[in-house]
């Protein structure tokens, strides 16, 4: 095979910047992306016979680790029956009763093949269901790249400096509001301002597309009372956090409510998958039962179900939760230890197993203050983790991800990499 410097190069020539993807391009981080050849447990084995301690973990679907036997198996033996039948399948049901078990706020779910398409649909769902237009998002949060929310987005946009990217007409941009996110006072204003005009709210309820960002106390609270009092329909995307966090995602550890949900990530096991549910008397607007339309070839594809129902299945059996809330501490208590003893200001918010890095004195709370953070600082500690053979997500916008695989030595050695690349900054 060939190496990544010969791939990347013929990439180059046919597929825009190379990538398929953004943000994997390095563009923030320097240098040229690594291709992959294969991946299990916390290990890519790279074109060039690398191996990477990852913690990426292919953004977020990979909790159980890469190439995990069961849900290969789970995959192998769909794969037995075909791979699209573009008809129902008995997988189908079986995801929705897992997800609508996992997740009590979701009374009815439709599955799609990714979050763009998850919350793209949520969104024209809440509009048709209120017949109203306008939508309020947050800066920094990141939603997919639909163009409705593709505004101050985080992600890959910020990354590449066009959070508001070209070709989206301004007639679209005018029915998005963005709002800072843990500011009460400004999504009360905004209601306030566009009276009966504004169709939901949507959130990622910890942002992690900026980083890592935690609500103030009673934040999420707020936006439940604010949507309640204006009936406007209320959005967790979760694609990211969704069972990533705990089996019910963020609205089980903080204990709220919404009225729809979008999922992603790991409800595919690692294959193409979306997901939105919620409030029954809103999932019925969408066609074939409501006027609101909504669509997709390989929706509920057998195989990316099954695969999806295994990784599902495992998070129940392999007490998965503490012991990667065990791996995101040590993981924390690491980078603290290692910027304390080299003197310099970082915060390092974690939740789970999910944490990030910013290089800066102020405490993150938002879009601006996530901004302070030094990009610089993180390109260098970005590149000293990789030579040292630990993978980090490839910009300081983005949040890492620990899985179960990463238990013992892995976790160990990365905690040695990442604490020796602090000290030689
Ligand atoms: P996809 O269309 O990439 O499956 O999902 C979009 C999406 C929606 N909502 C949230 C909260 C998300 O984090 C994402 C996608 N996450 C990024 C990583 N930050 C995907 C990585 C990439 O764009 O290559």
């Amino acid at each position: 095979m060939q190496n990544s410097e010969l791939l990347f190069a013929r990439a180059k020539e046919l597929i825009p910047g190379g990538v398929n993807s953004p943000v994997r391009a390095f563009r923030s981080v320097g240098g040229a992306p690594f291709f992959v050849k294969s991946a299990r447990g916390a290990l890519l084995t790279t074109a060039d016979d690398r191996e990477l301690i990852d913690f990426v973990c292919t953004w977020g679907p990979a909790i159980h680790g890469h190439n995990h036997p069961v849900i290969k198996q789970a995959i192998a033996l769909a794969l037995e029956n075909g791979t699209s039948f573009g008809t129902p399948n008995p997988y189908e049901v079986e995801m929705a009763e897992l997800i609508v078990r996992f997740v009590p706020s979701i009374k009815k779910v439709r599955m799609c093949n990714s979050g763009t398409e998850a919350t793209m649909s949520a969104i024209r769902l809440a509009r048709g269901f209120t017949g109203r237009d306008k939508i309020i998002k947050f800066s920094g949060c990141y939603h997919g790249h639909s163009d409705s929310l593709l505004i101050k987005a985080g992600s890959g946009a910020l990354t590449h400096g066009n959070p508001d990217s070209a070709g989206v007409p301004a007639s679209f941009a005018r029915e998005t509001i963005v709002l800072p996110y843990n500011d009460v006072g400004a999504l009360e204003a905004a209601f306030a301002a566009n009276p009966g005009a504004i169709a939901a709210v949507i959130v990622e309820p910890y942002p992690a597309n900026v980083g890592l960002i935690l609500p103030d106390k009673g934040y999420l609270a707020a936006l439940r009372r604010v949507c309640s009092q204006h009936d406007a329909v209320l959005i967790f995307d979760e694609v990211m956090t969704g069972f990533r966090l705990a089996k019910g995602g963020v609205q089980e550890l903080e204990g709220i409510t919404p009225d729809l949900t979008t999922l992603g990530k790991i409800i595919g096991g690692g294959l193409p998958v979306g997901a939105f549910g919620g409030r029954a008397e809103i999932m019925d607007f969408l066609a074939p039962v409501g006027p609101v339309y909504q669509a997709g070839t390989l929706s509920g594809n057998p195989l990316a179900m099954a695969a999806g129902i295994a990784a599902l299945r495992l998070l129940e059996s392999d007490n998965s939760y503490p012991r990667l809330a065990r791996l995101g501490a040590q993981v924390r208590d690491a980078l603290q230890g290692a910027c304390l003893a080299k003197g310099i200001p970082a915060q390092v918010p974690q939740v789970g197993s999910m944490f990030s890095i910013f290089f800066t004195a102020t405490p993150v709370r938002d879009y601006p203050t996530a901004l302070t953070s030094d990009a610089k600082r993180f390109a260098r500690f970005f590149t000293l983790c990789l030579e040292a053979g630990v993978y980090l997500p490839p910009s300081a916008y983005e949040t890492a991800f620990l899985s179960t695989a990463h238990e013992g030595a892995a976790v160990d050695r990365a905690c040695e990499v990442m604490a020796r690349a602090i000290a030689a900054l």
